[in-house]
């Protein structure tokens, strides 16, 4: 129904195009691959999927590059496609909310090309942030500020573009230039982008980097300051948190309200604190953020206790609601996340890289226990391709296997993020587990795929699948989405467990290695325990149930 703000509490799952399933065989996922797997979806019990990009792009970072905002990749498809992809979903009550990339384009768009070609102190140049270098003959970088992939964020152009001497902005990969956001041409073209998706029908948009868009006036330098988030970037940045975004976002709602009010937009945006990510969004703005300090929570009671209550009062001030997330295609998995000994502070980008094996027993036990403590709570949820499998990281892929910029621009110091990438086990059989009809597959995917696959899980109730089946079944029943007001925190169950009730559900947690007496006389909906062995009552360490209210 039109104005009815379906995003406030939807479960929206992110397809990673390349990864989820290949229709055509050439080994990299694609649209059509989506459309077949939409009645799975269905299944599964979704409100809305979010698609990463498909466009056009050299896929130097995944697609994240575009080199025409208004097309397909042939790789993924054709804009046909997109609409039957559309349609499918939309039959099914499924919406499709796509990706949208306004930091930067590709090198390859045509828009960047003409800027090169024309030279400087063109209107083509004023799209994107040229500048002279410093030093006698402008060879030194225009400022200090470094590239979130590592390395100066500036390159200069030379003899081999045709037009040598300016340096070019680029926060991420070299192939990735910046557009110049005071620029009001800039504006125009990204409103002309909006609308022609949202008059192909599409539900939203995901909006990447929102919060890097506006650069201070002048591109000052960076004058570093203590950070504890160094791949993500320190948001007190002259490139990131700054104030001007929120005037490109004002006028972003406008387009998206012209479109029967129900279109949705979603920023990403790595600000430290959930504090800072709520006070963000701002109303008239964009509907919604990534709660990232949610993935990055401690796994104990108190670390989950304090980014749920933090967050459920900072997005109530903010009037946006609540979002949760613990895993996209930037972190690392939440199977594997969560059994590590030390977890990196932010849960992005960066790997496994601790000593030593994470656990898959804890990690599997784990993730099933957050998921149903995330399921169970007011607002809306994202899931990422393949955690309704369980899916943990590969941690040992080849280096040579590995596509990720970051890994590669890092010479083999971090793991990258290609090991939340490997393609989806669709069956147990076959060399591609049914990603590929030709078994082919971007990334090699482990053996342990065989077990993990749908067609293995489907038929079991104690799998993995089946506990996302369940909880988003119950989820929907008890209308556990709705807001905020149906939420308390119980006591009583000690420190290392923590319970709350939602409307007429209770969710308890244990964090603690001895099991926990559950209240006596209570129905049992959900369990998250890996093996049901006979629970008589006792709630095992790392394990989340949900219960009916007291007859
Ligand atoms: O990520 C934005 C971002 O801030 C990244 O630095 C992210 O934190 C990083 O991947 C973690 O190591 C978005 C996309 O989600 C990402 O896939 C792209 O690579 C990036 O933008 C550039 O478009």
């Amino acid at each position: 129904t039109p104005g009815s703000e379906w995003w406030r509490s939807a479960v929206i799952y992110q397809v990673y195009p390349r990864s989820f399933a290949d229709g055509t065989g050439d080994g990299i996922g694609d649209l059509a691959g989506v459309t077949a797997h939409i009645p799975d979806l269905a299944d599964l019990g979704i409100d809305a999927i979010w698609l990463s990009p498909f466009y056009p792009s050299p896929l130097n970072d995944a697609g994240y590059d575009v080199a025409d905002y208004c097309d397909v990749d042939p790789v993924f498809g054709t804009l046909d496609e997109f609409d039957r992809m559309l349609e499918a979903a939309h039959e099914r009550g499924i919406r499709i909310i796509v990706d949208i990339v306004p930091n930067h384009s590709s090198s390859e768009h045509a828009w960047f090309k003409a800027a090169v070609a024309a030279g400087p102190g063109s209107p083509e140049r004023a799209r994107y942030l040229f500048r002279e270098g410093k030093g006698e003959h402008g060879e030194l970088p225009p400022n200090n500020w470094q590239s979130l992939f590592g390395g100066p964020a500036w390159t200069r152009l030379t003899e081999a573009d045709g037009t040598p001497g300016q340096w070019y902005l680029h926060l991420f990969d070299s192939t990735q230039p910046d557009f110049d956001w005071s620029n009001p041409v800039v504006h125009q073209d990204f409103e002309d982008i909006l609308r022609f998706w949202l008059d192909r029908g599409v539900d939203g948009f995901r909006i990447d980097v929102a919060h890097g868009l506006a650069k201070e006036d002048g591109l000052p330098d960076y004058i570093p300051v203590e950070s504890n988030l160094p791949i993500v970037g320190d948001p007190r940045t002259p490139y990131l948190g700054q104030e001007a975004v929120h005037d490109i976002f004002r006028a972003w709602h406008l387009v998206a309200a012209e479109y029967d009010g129900d279109r949705v937009l979603c920023g990403e945006a790595w600000l430290p604190s959930v504090e800072e990510m709520a006070e963000w969004v701002r109303p008239g703005q964009l509907h919604q953020t990534f709660n990232f300090a949610y993935l990055r929570a401690p796994w104990d009671a108190d670390g989950q206790k304090e980014v749920v209550t933090r967050s459920l009062a900072a997005f109530a001030a903010s009037g946006a609601p609540s979002t949760w997330v613990l895993s996209n295609h930037d972190t690392v998995r939440h199977a594997t996340r969560l059994a590590l000994t030390e977890p990196n502070a932010h849960g992005a980008g960066v790997g496994p890289k601790t000593p030593g094996q994470p656990d898959p027993i804890v990690g599997e036990r784990r993730a099933r226990a957050a998921t149903a403590l995330m399921l169970g709570l007011p607002g809306s949820s994202y899931l990422y391709q393949g955690e309704e499998l369980g899916l943990p990281d590969v941690i040992d892929l080849a280096d040579d296997a590995r596509q990720d910029p970051i890994f590669i621009r890092s010479e083999g110091e971090l793991y990258g993020r290609d090991g939340c990438r490997v393609p989806i086990p669709w069956e147990a059989e076959g060399d591609s587990y049914g990603f590929s009809p030709t078994g082919e597959s971007w990334l090699p995917q482990p053996e342990l795929w065989a077990k993990l696959a749908r067609s293995e899980q489907v038929h079991d109730p104690a799998s993995t699948l089946n506990l996302y089946r369940s909880l988003l079944a119950l989820r929907r029943e008890h209308d556990l989405g709705l807001g905020d007001a149906r939420f308390e925190w119980v006591d009583g169950f000690g420190d290392e467990v923590l319970a709350y009730r939602n409307g007429d559900v209770t969710v308890i947690t244990n964090f603690g290695v001895e099991p926990v007496a559950l209240p006596e006389g209570r129905r049992v909906l959900a369990r998250s325990e890996v093996a049901h062995v006979d629970a008589a009552g006792q709630l095992a360490t790392d394990t989340t149930v949900w219960l009916a209210a007291a007859e």
